[in-house]
Order: structure tokens, then C-alpha cells, then sequence
């Protein structure tokens, strides 16, 4: 995350840190007790082929993905991995970025409520907040486009909704926005998602509670000027997540 701030875990207790082959691969964010949303391509190799779900762990709680915190955190294997059918990365975008991990349950239950972990909601279908809502981003990617490390620690920053109109201007993006992206960046372009973020969530509070409206997908750079973070837009996509994961195709709590 560029810009915005340091935070901890509990700011953002639905984010999830996703670790492929032990190293951090990207973030996510926890839908359900045993579910975390993230974009697929997190989960394709350079292959082109899905990874195995054995070799991933998911760390909940975790302020830093350099530091342990044995009292926080929660460490699950992943049981069952989703990536979107209809998912492409050819044209210079990621279409239908967007992927799930079915956590593998101990003693039949995966997170457990604390401070530091809970469950973030999921909007109702096709709703829409107006441009210029202001939305957060998080996650533990790089705090600049020239940075050489990730953050390591999780930051958060404000983000403005885009118009999609804005989006597709040829400065912005032009026809690489389809109908299921959004964009999200600051009027002076000094906050923004960076690499290391993806799959992390982008949250707007709607009357009180926090909503995950984007997942983390990508941009040309980070907090460029008319280069806005683009988002996968999940409220188009209620009905593949209820399929999948079988929980109701929209909760409040
Ligand atoms: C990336 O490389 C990436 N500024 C993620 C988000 C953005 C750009 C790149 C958005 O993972």
C-alpha cells in the first residue's frame, strides 16, 4: 500500500496472508469462518496452471508477515482451492480476478473470533456506492512502485471510488475496464494498492459495518497519476461465491 499508514491487525481483522511454498504470495480476506476471498491470479503458477493447495498456508491475525505472533495469529493448510472459470490474464488486465480458499478445519472449526480475526461482510448483489465514496485499501505489498521489498508490515489508505465513465477514458484505462472491475485511487494520486496487495481487500463502510466491495487485482504502477488500482468488482459476482462456498448469497453480519 502506498501511502495512508501502518496499522494493526485489528484495524483490519478480516485480512488474510497467504503464504505459497512458505513465502508470502498475496493477501485475502476472510469471508466466512472457513473462507477467504483473494484474486485468482494469486493462484496461478508461470505455468498458467493452478497451484496446489498443499503448499499454501493462510495466517489470520498477523500484523507483520515477517513476524510471528503466536498470540494472535491463526495458522490454517488449505483444504480446497477456487479459481473463477471464466478467468483471463491475455489482454493486459486480469478478467474475473477473483478466487477462494476453503480453510481446513481443526477440530471442526476454522477462525475463531478474537480481536484479531473476524469475518468482514459481503455486499448485496449489483449494489453500487457512488464515485467518490471514500473505501480503504490494505495489505502488506510495497509502499512504493520502485520499492525493492514489501512492506512487510500491514498498512491501510484511503481510496476514492472512480466513476467507471473516468476508468475508461483512454488516459485511464480505456477498454482494458470491463463491467466487473472498479477503480479506486486519490484525487492526488498519492495513495494506492501496490504489488504485494493482491487479493487483499478494498472495504467501505456502510452504515457502521465494513463492507468488502473490491479485491486487490491491478494497475499500471502504483499511485501514478490517472493510473488508478483496479479492483474486481465483487458485487457482480455473489452468485459464484454463494455456488462455491454455500453460504447464504448475502449476509448482513
Ligand atoms: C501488483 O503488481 C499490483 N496500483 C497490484 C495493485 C496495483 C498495481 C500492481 C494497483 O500486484
Amino acid at each position: 500500500v502506498v501511502g495512508g499508514n501502518v496499522v494493526s491487525i485489528e484495524a483490519q481483522p478480516w485480512m488474510a496472508a497467504i503464504f505459497i511454498d512458505n513465502r508470502y504470495q498475496c493477501g485475502g480476506s476472510l469471508i466466512a469462518p472457513c473462507w477467504v476471498l483473494t484474486a485468482t491470479h494469486c493462484l496461478i503458477g508461470d505455468d498458467d496452471e493452478v497451484m496446489s493447495a498443499q503448499l499454501m498456508t493462510v495466517y489470520l491475525g498477523r500484523s507483520s508477515i515477517v513476524k510471528n505472533d503466536s498470540i494472535r495469529e491463526q495458522k490454517f493448510s488449505v483444504e480446497q482451492l477456487f479459481v473463477h472459470p471464466d478467468y483471463s490474464n491475455n489482454e493486459g488486465n486480469y478478467k474475473n480476478d477473483i478466487g477462494l480458499l476453503k480453510l481446513r478445519a481443526k477440530h471442526g472449526v476454522c477462525a475463531l473470533q478474537s480481536p484479531s480475526v473476524r469475518t468482514v461482510c459481503m455486499p448485496p448483489p449489483h449494489i453500487m456506492l457512488p464515485p467518490g465514496a471514500i473505501c480503504s485499501v490494505a495489505g502488506y505489498g510495497k509502499t512504493s512502485q520502485g520499492a525493492w521489498q514489501y512492506s512487510n508490515d500491514l498498512r491501510q489508505a484511503k481510496v476514492a471510488l472512480l466513476s467507471q465513465s473516468v476508468c475508461e477514458d483512454r488516459e485511464y484505462y480505456g477498454k482494458l475496464i470491463t463491467k466487473n472491475m472498479f477503480c479506486a485511487g486519490s484525487p492526488d494520486w498519492k495513495t494506492d494498492s501496490c504489488q504485494g496487495d493482491s487479493g487483499g481487500p478494498l472495504v467501505c463502510e456502510v452504515g457502521g459495518r465494513a463492507f468488502v466491495f473490491g479485491v486487490v487485482s491491478w494497475g499500471d504502477g502504483c499511485a501514478r497519476n490517472k493510473k488508478p488500482g483496479v479492483y474486481t468488482r465483487l458485487t457482480n459476482y455473489n452468485t459464484w461465491i454463494s455456488q462455491k462456498t454455500r453460504l447464504p448469497a448475502y449476509t448482513a453480519g
